[in-house]
């Protein structure tokens, strides 16, 4: 395939000197005929490279031979005590594997992780003493994404460096009561050490990206200079199959991220047994980065390697290393030395001869690249050197290497974590720790020890020595703030509050507004971080471009075709709109750099990312659930929400369900506001929330694009709009029976008419709840309700909803969200009231609002029809009322439920 585009693009060209063409021709046609095809593939990757220095441009080979990008000879020289180094990593690999299988003896089937961090200690430990810049004196550092399961690799290290404790370690795993290591990386668990979570993989890399993409916004809108931190983000290659993982790789080459560099440990294995068998993932990758227009550093043989590669003249090594696939180079990592020499050297006598003069240990001791330090450091070196564009880095390594043949390449490997005594002694042997570890402190009976440095030891000495040099340790996770928030004048708001006078206007127009205003604020207004993905112009947000400006790092190369527009497409490199095209989970890692900038950087900026409420929740709440462990502040915006409001588009965008899944993150604030006061009124209140009150808490708001006239707000009505719900409105006068109508959202409409219709038709005086917040209200009840089961004796306090509903008569609850949302408060009704949640469960379908709120039985017809059923069932009103209304209003009592159709 390949070849044959290239010839038909050269076909296209004409030939102005074939003869010219023919000796070159047959110039290849020799080296292949004479020397073969090693030799001839050397001279035109040869030709290529050269090419690419005097910018020819060729196109670019997306993959290399099977070998190290970095050749021997350009290896830089090595600036650290290389045998300290290894005595390092070895007291560090002792301590992880013993923290693990201590944990599991303390406490059986708790888990961990032994195998992941056996392969990667190098990769992590090159960084530590050369590269990974800490927080010392105020520096913002770099950002490490740690693989998740290599934690207990770094709490080992974060103890011989004095971080943590013995005792603490001891706890890995076991956080109730406090004191505990953290399974993975999860800064709400231990917010002075985690920064990123990265154990749901996929999620690790794809922020990393955008957390590099954000420091370069910090940084080209002025607002804090970010060129010393760099990004560096650690991958199993089995997370690779992520669509997280590779999904934005291009961004990071379109934005030219030079400040972000990625490992991918390859140790070839992902958790069941291989990760490609059949092939090969580093050259699988190498391909996928380079054609994203990645640099791509390959490290895949040890040193010991090169001496053999020298002497392969003809090739034939080479041919060996590129044919032979995963699933074999993973069974050569379990096999003796002679059984490689056999299988792998064997069927080609001159590549048995290339061995002959090693013994079968030299075979099996062969290193793999990720093992090899000094390769390593020439990788980290030239990845943070590239004059331009992200780098990868490939390392081949061997997943649980030193932990002995029983751990080491099995297929198993991934979730060994309990070794026995005699494996320990092995490892402690491999690792050389005789003296540290003496032969008596192991046994069947005994807990292995973990071995600590003493103060003033040369080892520590040089360690923190290092670290000192790097600006300390890491990671550490601290919020000092560099650049304080001024949070916005309350006339931002003002308009908010007024309400729209006659003129109609829906909840996300008014937020929009409200957004351009909070732009505007001189001191709060360079912290908005508004992000859209592709969606501003249906929200009515493309107002925001032209005053704003979207954020594009290269600026705008080009008049855009609306340039004599008003509010024409307006490209800037200090634009402060992060358009983010069709991406939900770009724009929510983008949202959680943003959201948690205030500790990375100590600079707040305040996120606001409005979506398509559909497109949210449902498909990117781990990375939701990701930003709340992040402790990312900021406001979630769910824009054309409801089942019904969203008219037309039908069932795969209609959402009526994202306050349910929004209500089961606790540090997530949900509210379905009706009116753009409620929205103000919240927005101001977040903001304080996180700015004053200083809490990790993300707001989520459900806005609807149903016009009409916006109240202004009640007064005192804010703090019923604060707490989840509050009356709006009085039953009218005169009337003998009485009940409660509680509405959210856009169904305030159905709500208010129902109200009319009871009072006009049936002598119902029905009161109106504004519902703000069904979540906060159960939250506080069952609080209430805790506090109220471990105090017996005490007088019994009453749940918020309980009081504020202290009415009479049935409470009838509609939404445009399913009924589970209502449900939230039901247990909390005071006993004499029943409750009957009108929602829109069923999936939703294309046709007007109207006809979509009779499908679902949510309009006005079905209040007054339900509200007069409970006080049927009550005893209040006699059955033939409720037959009048379902007469009056042409409802269909034999139809079937939506909920199933
Ligand atoms: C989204 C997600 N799915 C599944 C898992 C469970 N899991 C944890 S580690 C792992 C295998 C990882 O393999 P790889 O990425 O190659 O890392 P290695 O341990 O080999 O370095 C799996 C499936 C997870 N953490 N996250
Ligand atoms: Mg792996």
């Amino acid at each position: 395939m390949g070849s044959m585009i290239i010839d038909g693009f050269v076909h296209q060209l004409p030939d102005t000197d074939p003869a010219e063409t023919q000796e070159w021709r047959d110039s290849l046609d020799a080296v292949v005929g004479i020397q073969g095809k090693a030799r001839a593939r050397f001279l035109m990757s040869t030709l290529l490279d050269r090419a690419r220095e005097l910018q020819v441009g060729t196109p670019a080979t997306v993959s290399t031979p099977y070998v190290n990008s970095i050749p021997a000879e350009e290896e830089p020289f090595f600036p650290g005590d290389e045998d300290i180094e290894r005595r390092i990593r070895r007291l560090v690999r002792w301590n992880a594997a013993v923290m693990v299988v201590k944990a599991n003896a303390l406490a059986d089937g708790i888990g961990g992780h032994l195998a992941t961090f056996a392969s990667s200690a190098t990769l992590y430990e090159v960084g530590f003493n050369h590269f990974f810049h800490g927080k010392d004196d105020g520096l913002a550092g770099d950002h490490v994404y740690f693989q998740g399961h290599a934690a207990p690799g770094i709490y080992a290290r974060a103890f011989l460096e004095g971080r943590l404790t013995a005792d603490q370690l001891d706890r890995f795993r076991r956080e109730v009561g406090g004191g505990g290591l953290s399974s993975y990386p999860h800064p709400r668990l231990m917010p002075d050490f985690w920064e990123y979570p990265t154990v749901s993989m996929g999620l690790g890399p794809l922020c990393s990206i955008y957390q590099a993409r954000f420091n370069k916004y910090l940084h080209n809108r002025q607002i804090e200079d970010t060129s010393a931190s760099r990004v560096w983000c650690f991958i199993g290659d089995g997370e690779c199959d992520e669509p997280e993982t590779l999904g934005s790789i291009s961004l990071a080459a379109r934005e030219n991220l030079d400040n972000l560099t990625w490992v991918v440990n390859c140790n070839l294995q992902r958790l069941d047994g291989p990760v490609r068998g059949n092939g090969k993932i580093i050259q699988e990758l190498e391909a996928v980065f380079r054609g994203a227009g990645w640099n791509v550093i390959k490290v895949v043989w040890g040193g010991k390697w090169d001496e053999l590669l020298m002497r392969d003249v003809d090739g034939v090594l080479l041919n060996r290393m590129n044919e032979t696939v995963d699933g074999e180079f993973q069974r050569y990592a379990v096999e003796s030395g002679a059984y490689a020499r056999e299988h792998f050297f064997g069927p080609d006598p001159r590549l048995r001869k290339l061995v002959e003069h090693l013994s079968d240990d030299d075979i099996r001791n062969l290193p793999r690249g990720g093992h090899d330090y000094r390769k390593l450091y020439a990788a980290y070196k030239a990845a943070t050197e590239q004059p331009a564009g992200p780098t990868v880095i490939l390392a081949k390594t061997i997943k649980g290497w030193t932990l002995g043949p029983d751990v080491e390449g099995r297929n198993a490997t991934h979730q060994i974590k309990k070794m026995t005594t005699d494996q320990l002694r092995l490892l402690r042997e491999r690792l050389h720790l005789q003296d540290e570890v003496p032969e008596d402190a192991l046994g069947d009976d005994k807990e292995p020890p973990y071995i600590s440095l003493a103060e003033g030891s040369p080892i520590r000495e040089y360690m923190m020595e290092r670290r000192r040099a790097l600006d300390g340790s890491l990671p550490r996770r601290v919020v000092r703030t560099k650049r304080k928030l001024e949070l916005p004048a309350k006339a931002a708001f003002e308009e908010m509050l007024a309400g729209s006078g006659k003129h109609a206007a829906s909840t996300t127009t008014a937020f929009t507004r409200l957004l351009r205003n909070l732009c505007r604020d001189p001191e709060f207004g360079p912290r908005v971080v508004p992000i859209i993905p592709d969606e501003a112009r249906t929200f009515g947000m493309d107002s925001l471009f032209k005053e704003f400006g979207i954020y594009a790092s290269q600026g705008q190369r080009y008049e855009p075709v609306d340039h004599a527009l008003l509010l024409s497409y307006k490209e800037s490199q200090s634009g402060q709109i992060l358009e983010e095209g069709i991406t939900e989970a770009g724009s929510m890692a983008s949202f959680i750099a943003a959201g948690t900038s205030f500790a990375s950087h100590g600079v707040p900026m305040v996120p606001f990312f409005t979506f398509y409420s559909m497109f949210g929740w449902q498909r990117v709440g781990d990375l939701i659930w990701q930003a709340t462990d992040a402790r990312a502040r900021g406001f979630l915006l769910g824009a054309t929400a409801g089942r019904t409001t969203l008219l037309g588009e039908g069932l795969q965008h209609q959402d009526g369900h994202s306050l349910l899944l929004a209500s089961v993150n606790p540090a997530i604030e949900a509210f379905d506001p009706a009116f753009a006061y409620e929205v103000g009124t919240l927005v101001r209140h977040g903001l304080r929330r996180m700015w004053l009150d200083d809490v990790d808490v993300i707001y989520y708001l459900t806005l609807y694009n149903e016009n009409q006239p916006m109240p202004a707000m009640p007064d005192g009505a804010d703090k019923g709009v604060i707490e989840g719900m509050y009356r709006w409105s009085e039953a009218p006068e005169g009337t003998t029976h009485h009940a409660t109508i509680l509405f959210s959202g856009s169904a305030n409409l159905a709500a208010r008419e129902a109200q009319a219709e009871l009072a006009e038709h049936y002598d119902v005086g029905a009161e109106l709840f504004s519902a703000t917040s069904y979540k906060r209200l159960r939250e506080q009840a069952l609080s209430t309700e805790r506090w109220n089961r471990l105090h017996p004796g005490e007088p019994a306090r009453t749940p918020r909803v309980t009081e504020i509903l202290a009415g009479e008569g049935p409470v009838i609850a509609v939404t445009d969200f399913i009924k589970a949302v209502p449900d939230q408060i039901a247990r909390w009704l005071p006993t004499a009231r029943s409750f009957t949640p009108l929602g829109t469960d069923g999936f939703g379908r294309s046709d007007t609002r109207e006809a979509l709120r009779r499908h679902f039985e949510t309009d006005a017809a079905h209040v007054v029809v339900a509200t007069l059923a409970a006080l049927a069932t009550a005893g209040e009103v006699k059955p033939e009322q409720v037959q009048d209304a379902i007469t009056r209003y042409g409802l269909d009592p034999e139809r079937s439920d939506p909920r199933l159709a």
